[in-house]
């Protein structure tokens, strides 16, 4: 048991001085000012730091098997990395191997994720169409737990579906409850561009940008709107990195739609530029997809997150180490995609989006976490400070500063992209399941108690409406 004395408590609401008591069960027993601290209980000073609902990173990849080899963060380090970082939960991604059927594959990520330190759920790629799809999708949400799918219009010949395949399973996930996601890149132009490229002798990581641009994204962004209006299901779309997807999604909820749209910290900080560096190393470390862009697309980013247009912020954690990158040193198709980031996430956002002015703390803790909870259904189990919700909770240090270094963090990967960097706002304590488990520096992180979180299916008419 433990009691949280003495912070603000920061909702997506509002702020307010309070205690909070955590039970032995891992949930919310009492908040309110001045609490009696029962005998056995273990006090938390939280004066002068803000409390926070821990952070939900709604995308990531963590071992997963991707262009020829694996993401380096396993499920117990890449939690753990969480943790640190202020992050008590994440959706990862079940990806289906060649004829494995969905339901065996999100069987198999179960058991890597056994090792979890932090909780967790699953969203289920559909990678290809057939009776067994349709009835595992039937499966995975009454039984399982999994309420969202996800679509990749881009990795031709690998996971990349076509549209009457997208159509299909909208048409599906409707009939069930279940929100699509969908990776927005028009798979076909992205294979045409690369293929022009290398033929031009256009080898190095600045060619990914090239074959990538942000008509790319915008296109196909714009198409799942489409089709997801003509089966009137609501859509995801992760990853949104353009202006010209940020404003697909805003017209489309200025209609009325039920459209989400994601955004990673990556994109804020980062521009194409990045790929311009003479060290191949450093520009291969920076290609994932959708791809680093002009600056001026940040400005539309940051418009969306602040005008509530975009809803969540999460990191597509999914490291590759130097000698994976170097699998691509003579042909950047096969440079693995995917950059680090859980644990710098809500250090990046609070730094870039409050300490700069742009989004209030009540705005950080909407898209660091409370708005993941309610698009997923995991409201208000997380996200939320209220009593009977789990006791995943950020002591968040406004004013300290810090440089980032990857020798300090914990993520398995041999760099940060945010190298030198200063931040302000610091994780100074984690809470999950109502245990400290970041302390300081110190991390606490226990293997396997992290536990699957089954996310409900959506009450007819569908996702919420955040
Ligand atoms: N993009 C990446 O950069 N990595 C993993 C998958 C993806 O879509
Ligand atoms: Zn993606
Ligand atoms: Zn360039
Ligand atoms: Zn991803």
């Amino acid at each position: 048991m433990i009691l949280i004395k003495g912070g603000i408590i920061v909702t997506a609401e509002r702020q307010y001085r309070s205690d909070i008591l955590c039970n032995d069960a891992g949930l919310i027993a009492q908040i309110g000012p001045d609490l009696e601290c029962p005998t056995g209980c273990e006090i938390v000073d939280a004066a002068g730091l803000l409390v926070m609902p821990g952070g939900i990173d709604p995308h990531t990849h963590m071992e997963m098997p991707f262009m020829g080899t694996t993401a380096s963060d396993d499920f117990y380090t890449g939690t753990a990395a969480g943790l640190a970082g202020g992050t008590t939960s994440l959706i990862d991604f079940v990806i289906p191997g060649q004829g494995q059927s969905l339901y065996e594959a999100w069987q198999e990520w179960r058991m890597k994720a056994e090792k979890a330190a932090s909780d967790y759920g699953f969203h289920v790629a559909v990678t290809h169409w057939d009776d067994r799809v349709h009835a595992d999708m039937g499966r995975l949400v009454t039984e399982a737990g999994v309420n969202s799918f996800k679509h990749f219009m881009a990795y031709k010949n690998a996971l990349m579906i076509d549209d009457a395949i997208f159509l299909r399973s909208m048409q599906r996930a409707a009939e069930l409850g279940a929100l699509c996601t969908v990776h927005a890149e028009n798979g076909d132009a992205v294979s045409f561009l690369q293929a022009q490229l290398l033929a031009q002798g256009e080898t190095g990581p600045h060619a990914h940008a090239l074959s990538r641009p942000p008509g790319v994204e915008g296109e196909a962004a714009q198409r799942a709107i489409t089709l997801a209006a003509l089966r009137d299901t609501p859509l995801y779309v992760v990853h949104v990195s353009t202006r010209e997807a940020t404003e697909a999604i805003a017209a489309a909820r200025l209609k009325g739609l039920k459209v989400y749209g994601e955004v990673l910290p990556q994109h804020l900080v980062f521009d194409e530029t990045v790929y311009h560096d003479p060290d191949w190393l450093i520009a291969a470390r920076h290609v994932m997809s959708p791809p680093f862009r002009e600056k001026s697309h940040q400005q539309a980013l940051w418009g969306g997150l602040m005008s509530g247009q975009l809803q969540t912020t999460a990191t597509d954690h999914c490291c590759f180490c130097r000698e994976q990158k170097e699998r691509g040193r003579d042909d950047f198709t096969r440079i693995p995609n995917g950059v680090p980031g859980i644990e710098e996430r809500m250090s990046v956002l609070w730094h870039h989006g409050v300490a700069t002015g742009r989004l209030t703390p009540e705005q950080f803790v909407a898209l660091t976490s409370t708005n993941t909870a309610r698009i997923f259904n995991l409201y208000p189990r997380k996200g939320c400070i209220a009593v009977g919700s789990d006791a995943d909770l950020v002591l968040w240090d406004a004013q300290a500063t810090r440089t980032v270094t990857v020798d300090a963090l914990h993520q398995n990967v041999d760099y940060t992209l945010y190298e030198g960097m200063t931040l302000t706002g610091l994780a100074r304590k984690t809470i999950s399941q109502g245990v400290v488990t970041w302390d300081d520096g110190l991390l606490r992180a226990e293997r396997g108690k992290g536990r699957y979180i089954r996310r409900p299916a959506f009450a007819p008419g569908g996702a919420s409406s955040v």
